[in-house]
């Protein structure tokens, strides 16, 4: 018991330092033919974490606004890579919204909702271990 009270405490210590990374995509990537609806809701987002976007030269990844996610508007990126890999930080609660600004490829499912826990979140997941 001692012991489990000492794992506990220096988890819930430590979790911004303890970021996960989610490689967006698993294998497959950053890339078309994805379907980043399902593999995000796989995923639980925490802030701290990191976004791993790997991909070729043929796709970048554009940060966008949620209505120009869902319109697929690629005029105005808050921030836009390119020559991946790339490596996003989660560092506020909330979605992120990701587009791919090749013509056609967001139209085509290359668009990534990434909605963001407080990193209370992950203490909370770290209690149910004990409850
Ligand atoms: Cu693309």
């Amino acid at each position: 018991m001692a012991m489990q009270i000492t794992l506990l405490i220096l988890m819930l210590a430590m979790p911004l330092a303890y970021g996960a990374q989610h490689t967006v995509g698993g294998t497959n990537g950053w890339t078309t033919g994805q379907d980043y609806a399902t593999w995000a809701a796989g995923e639980k987002f925490v802030v701290g974490d990191t976004l791993l976007f790997n991909y070729d030269s043929s796709h970048k990844v554009d940060v966008v606004s949620q209505a120009d996610y869902t319109a697929c508007n690629t005029a105005k990126p808050t921030t836009s890579y390119q020559n991946g890999p790339t490596t996003v930080n989660l560092t506020t609660a909330g979605s992120m919204y990701f587009i791919c600004p090749t013509s056609g490829h967001c139209a085509g499912g290359m668009k990534l909702e990434g909605p963001c826990l407080h990193s209370w979140a992950r203490q909370e997941a770290v209690l149910h271990i004990f409850t």
